[in-house]
């Protein structure tokens, strides 16, 4: 009984050696160093990796120098129609409106000195929109609109006494400080 006994633990003996064997064959120290070493190295790659900034915003799209095009920098942040294509300019409303009292106001990104600014997008207020005049929709930055002052989808003719609404000018209002 006892001869049998010594040869089943000899025989479990035997077994665990061997699995204990190859457990540290595979998992042992150089292998655990050539393991870390592939993690690492490829920790320190992903930085370098290209990847996609953009946070699926406007904020890096391409623009133009032309200021009746929507995608002039000053009009990042814009919704309504342009003053310079509805008998205005960029910072001017025209003949016969008035700028409003309130406004919206943006962070756009200048890309001839890479800085950002702080834009105004006053309405002008007193005459009927023009049907040949350019309307813009880029309000970047904007967020849903359940909280007054962070959705640009307002008439901010409000404020005057006239409210009716006939276009928006792009006012710089200098360097944003970030
Ligand atoms: N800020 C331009 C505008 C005017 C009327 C309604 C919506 C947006």
């Amino acid at each position: 009984m006892s001869s049998m006994m010594n040869r089943l633990f000899n025989l479990i003996d035997k077994a665990s050696e061997k699995s204990t064997r190859k457990a540290a064959q595979h998992y042992g120290r150089r292998s655990f160093l050539a393991r870390a070493g592939t993690v690492f190295a490829g920790a320190m790659l992903v930085p370098v990796l290209p990847f996609d900034r953009s946070l699926g915003g406007a904020a890096f799209a391409a623009t133009t120098e032309d200021e009746n095009d929507c995608s002039y920098w000053k009009h990042c942040a814009l919704d309504g129609n342009l003053c310079s294509t509805s008998g205005g300019s960029l910072t001017s409303c025209p003949a016969g409106t008035e700028a409003s009292k309130v406004s919206w106001i943006g962070t756009c990104r200048n890309p001839n000195d890479e800085k950002d600014y702080l834009v105004s997008y006053n309405d002008c207020c007193g005459r009927a929109t023009v049907p040949s005049s350019t309307f813009c929709f880029t309000s970047e930055g904007e967020r849903p609109g359940y909280r007054m002052g962070l959705h640009n989808d307002i008439n901010w003719c409000m404020a005057n006494t006239n409210k009716g609404y006939h276009c928006t000018v792009s006012v710089v209002l200098g360097v944003a400080n970030t």
